[in-house]
């Protein structure tokens, strides 16, 4: 935790992980529920390889026991040497829990059953198991279940919710109270059907959770689960250092372009980081203390991921600070009063219709040559 951010928590918790977790990426599982996925075994190397050199610790994949094909892709992946743990999410039948052992995966996330626990605990593999729809089961079952799981030696329990019902609060209840029940590490699938799947996250890991189930976009089921680059950006804010020397920031923008290519859909406006104006900003007095020092509006600096601050200055709310910046870019040298009296001629001009950057330039361009002749 960096305790000199004035953003991350400012003093020591000893359940929180908030600097000690591992994602597990389940777009190759949960996003391939998305209504558009369907991934070719080339597209989920692909993506497997990416999300490998990003730096996840876990790619989690559909069950082989799904279909022929997911059993063959399954197995290309693990033959591929990553860094990263592979595993794959199964029903507890023994018939998936045998089909699942021989794809040579790195591990199993299951729901029930615990003679299939038995089962795979014999073969040193690492197993994970989850109820599903955990924030409407009942409490005093699930905490039973669980510890008789963690008993039986399973390496995680898994908190769902299912329905994306779930609210911060509830979560970090949860969370402290299974903490205090198993010694396992405690893995959290959150869907986004009510807007709090990362705020969730978040909290999970403050409560003691170890992992955190992502999908790149967020796609999976109905409108999904906790985005990669959107958890990213928030355990980034809590902790700068942690996170940027975990994972490989500037693929961000790679990452969410190859998926949204695969599922047909366009990268989101307001998407986290890689959105088109997530680092735009508008407004002349933002535009002033921008110039002057980016952390005025910007948590995240967008040169940590390979991303450019845009200032946009062709509108009626554009101030003459921003203006000066273009007219300086462009190498022009004009008085404050002279910049003044040009944004004057851009308010006029953008009342009836926004500017371009390159009708700005023109007119920059223009204005200049009227005053002093030929452009220096
Ligand atoms: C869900 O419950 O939404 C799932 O996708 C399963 C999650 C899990 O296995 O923990």
């Amino acid at each position: 935790m960096e305790f000199d951010s004035p953003y991350g928590n400012k003093y020591a918790d000893l359940l929180s992980n908030v600097s000690n977790f591992n994602i597990i990426e389940s777009t190759l599982r949960e996003g391939e529920q998305f209504a558009n996925a369907f991934f070719t075994t080339e597209s989920k190397i692909k993506i497997a390889k990416m999300l490998d050199e990003f730096g996840v610790e876990y790619l989690e994949l559909t069950s082989p026991a799904a279909s022929e094909q997911s059993r063959q892709d399954i197995k290309a992946i693990t033959s591929l040497g990553l860094n990263a743990k592979i595993l794959t999410h199964t029903r507890c039948h023994m018939d998936d829990a045998k089909i699942a052992i021989d794809t040579g995966v790195d591990g199993i996330d299951c729901y029930w059953s615990s003679s299939y626990l038995n089962f795979l605990s014999r073969k040193g593999i690492e197993v994970r198991f989850s109820s599903e729809d955990s924030f409407r089961s009942d409490l005093v079952d699930l905490l039973n279940l669980y510890k008789t799981v963690d008993k039986l030696g399973v390496n995680r329990v898994g908190i769902a919710d299912t329905v994306g019902c779930a609210n911060p609060r509830q979560v970090y209840e949860l969370i402290r109270t299974l903490r205090g029940v198993v010694s396992c590490d405690i893995e959290c699938h959150f869907h986004n059907d009510t807007g709090c799947a990362i705020a969730n996250a978040y909290t999970a890991l403050e409560a003691g959770a170890t992992h955190i189930d992502t999908s790149i976009l967020g796609i999976g089921e109905r409108n999904g689960i906790t985005p990669l680059g959107g958890f990213v950006a928030k355990m980034y804010v809590a902790d700068k250092r942690y996170v940027s020397s975990k994972y490989k920031l500037e693929m961000l923008r790679e990452i969410d372009n190859v998926i949204a290519n695969e599922v047909e859909i366009g990268v989101p406006f307001n998407n986290y980081i890689t959105g088109f104006c997530a680092f735009t900003h508008k407004a002349g007095i933002h535009a002033k203390a921008i110039l002057n020092n980016p952390s005025t509006y910007e948590i995240i600096r967008p040169e940590d991921f390979g991303m450019t601050r845009y200032v946009s200055i062709g509108h009626r709310l554009t101030g003459w600070n921003a203006v000066k910046d273009r007219v300086e870019q462009l190498d022009l040298v004009m008085t404050d009063e002279e910049i003044k009296a040009v944004t004057q001629k851009i308010k006029t001009l953008a009342d009836i219709k926004p500017l371009g950057i390159e009708e700005v330039d023109t007119l920059l361009r223009d204005y200049h040559r009227e005053i002093y002749g030929r452009n220096q």
